[in-house]
């Protein structure tokens, strides 16, 4: 105790980052400047016990994780977005699109494993029949009536739509009645057109996005939130993409975790750029958890941040740290290091010796067990 004051002390008058930590300790709202400020800040260890003491205030000392598997049933996709080193074009050499007994196949392999849930994501397919969508959805619900299917980002929803001339909140309740449990948060990248226009200019734009999710939370549908960072955009752009979030979940409160998304160059449009480095990683995840005062949860996805700067980012203001995952494929074509999966007992581990409490959660962040 009398460590921390005197560690207190030290700062106290030396750091620009005071005016903020008196809002943050006063649990006041940040501005766009305070957060830009945060960014542009090198006192990574000022921020981290900033966004610290936000997490212990809103998610207290337990570390969530879940038990779950990721599918990604296509690569083809017409958008070619320059960060992405996951697409093909159809008919294209490495193309691929599962059939549904494979789809079937991974599921059933992950669920005998105990999964509580599908987490699938896949390229906008240009030729495949919306009813390949619907009966996924519809054999997973009919293979196990329990697992929570989470699929398709806001951005295949709104692909979804424009291709069967359909309005979002008609093929989102569609998918409901089949099953769907909720929504992704991939898709976002950044909200600014000026990136949109340079990065991925065939996707559903920043406010096409928003205006997706908030369709969803309004249907009943949950959602998670992501921003992909570390490529060309400015500062003030990742600070815009964050308060735009924070006024929807004001609006909504259907956003059940942000998920900062580190860009990984290799094998993509944008191979010459060198990604985040590990301090912008936590500074990223801890300016998150600051500005997002109004998300209670903020989840380090370790496939893409490596699995010991996720563990470390437990006192940067995370309290997810995502799960089991078993097979990813957007990050490793893109030249992740990481494994492909974690167990139950390795997510614990690395909790617990963080010091934390992990807590293996579902979907919806209700606790199917605490492991202290
Ligand atoms: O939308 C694409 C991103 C997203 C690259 O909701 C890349 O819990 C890094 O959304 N480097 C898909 N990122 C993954 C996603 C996700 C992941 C984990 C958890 C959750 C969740 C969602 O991946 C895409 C895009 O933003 N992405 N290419 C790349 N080269």
């Amino acid at each position: 105790m009398q460590g921390n004051s005197k560690i207190r002390n030290v700062r106290k008058g030396t750091s620009p980052l005071e005016p903020l930590e008196e809002k943050v300790r006063a649990g006041e709202r940040l501005t766009f400047e305070d957060g830009l400020a945060l960014l542009e800040s090198s006192d990574l260890l000022a921020i981290g016990a900033m966004a610290d003491l936000a997490r212990q205030r809103s998610a207290g000392d337990r570390v969530y994780f879940i038990n779950n598997r990721h599918i990604n049933h296509t690569n083809v996709c017409g958008n070619s977005c320059k960060f992405c080193a996951f697409s093909a074009r159809e008919g294209a050499p490495g193309a691929y699109t599962m059939t549904m007994d494979e789809i079937l196949a991974a599921a059933r392999e992950s669920l005998a494993e105990g999964i509580t849930e599908l987490h699938i994501v896949g390229g906008e397919h240009p030729s495949l029949p919306y009813e390949y969508y619907l009966e996924m959805i519809s054999s997973l619900r009919e293979l196990d009536p329990d697992v929570h299917i989470q699929a398709f980002t806001a951005s295949e929803i709104a692909f979804f739509a424009r291709r069967t001339k359909r309005s979002v909140e008609e093929v989102l309740l569609e998918l409901k009645e089949a099953g769907l449990g909720s929504l992704p948060g991939g898709g976002a990248e950044i909200f600014s057109e000026r990136v949109r226009g340079l990065v991925c200019s065939r996707k559903i734009s920043g406010d096409g996005w928003l205006e997706v999710m908030r369709t969803a939370h309004k249907a009943g549908i949950r959602s998670n939130a992501t921003m992909l960072y570390g490529h060309v955009e400015t500062p003030a752009e990742r600070i815009d993409h964050l308060i735009r979030l924070r006024e929807l979940q004001d609006e909504t409160g259907g956003f059940g975790s942000f998920i900062p998304l580190a860009f990984h160059p290799a094998n993509t449009g944008l191979a010459e750029l060198p990604g985040p480095t590990g301090v912008e990683d936590l500074k990223m995840l801890a300016v998150g958890r600051l500005m997002l005062d109004n998300f209670t949860n903020i989840k380090a996805f370790w496939i893409m941040l490596g699995i010991k700067v996720a563990q470390i980012s437990l006192n940067f203001g995370v309290n997810d740290i995502d799960g089991t995952v078993v097979e990813e494929k957007i990050t490793h074509a893109a030249g992740a290091q990481t494994g492909q999966a974690l167990s139950r007992a390795e997510l614990i581990g690395l909790i617990r010796s963080a010091g934390r409490i992990p807590v293996e959660r579902d979907t919806l962040y209700n606790v199917i067990r605490v492991h202290d």
